[in-house]
């Protein structure tokens, strides 16, 4: 799929404040400062749509960006802030869960999990809860410039090992660096599929 164009359209600090729109939905999620302000910006070829921060916990509002006037994508605020108080880490803000509850238009949620990392509690724990609320999506494995190919392959195995217990199958995965463009090619012929 070629982006011939990619822009932001609105920010959102409420559910209720969502753009209505018809358009399908592709939502990014994962912990903060995983790369997903960097993924968009890569998958669109843009570098400074969505704002790539140092600092962990900066996006609060879910923003919405239209790509080729025909589909959305939505970069979600972080869960798992390391600087918030240990009850608020385990949580994700309702606003949140109402969106991937609730919004009709949301096609598939792409949910970054950094490649360096043995799975995470936390990630393990949001991708059940997605299972349970039958939301489909596909694991993304971010910053595959920073780790061996092996170890990668390693990590990724015990994610989907992890998960064998909650889900039926093997749920797609991809593997992606911002920094080399990895995986940009195959995100996009899967978004492509899904708006056929
Ligand atoms: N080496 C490398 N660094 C990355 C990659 N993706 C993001 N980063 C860096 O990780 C930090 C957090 O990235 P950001 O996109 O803001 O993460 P977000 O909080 O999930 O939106 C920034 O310093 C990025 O430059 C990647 O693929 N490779
Ligand atoms: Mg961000």
């Amino acid at each position: 799929m070629k982006i011939s164009s990619a822009r932001f359209a609105t920010s959102a600090a409420d559910y209720r404040d969502s753009p209505q729109t018809e358009m399908p939905e592709f939502a990014f999620i994962g912990r903060s400062n995983v790369g997903k302000s960097s993924l968009l910006n890569m998958l669109c070829n843009k570098k400074a749509l969505a704002r790539v921060s140092q600092k962990p916990g900066h996006t609060r509002l879910i923003n919405f960006f239209v790509v080729n006037e025909s589909w959305c994508l939505v970069d979600l605020p972080g869960y798992g802030y390391a600087k918030a108080p240990k009850a608020e880490r385990n949580r994700f803000n309702d606003f949140v869960a109402d969106y991937l509850e609730h919004r009709d238009n949301l096609t598939h949620v792409f949910v970054l999990i950094d490649c360096r990392h043995e799975p995470q509690k936390i990630d393990v724990d949001f991708v059940t809860w997605l299972v349970e609320c039958e939301i489909p999506f596909s694991l993304v494995f971010t910053k595959s410039d920073k780790n061996k190919p092996g170890r990668i392959k390693t990590n990724r195995d015990l994610f989907l090992e992890a998960l064998t217990e909650y889900v039926d199958g093997e749920p797609p995965s991809f593997i992606t660096s911002s920094k080399n463009n990895d995986g940009r090619p195959e995100l996009l012929r899967a978004i492509g599929t899904m708006i056929d």
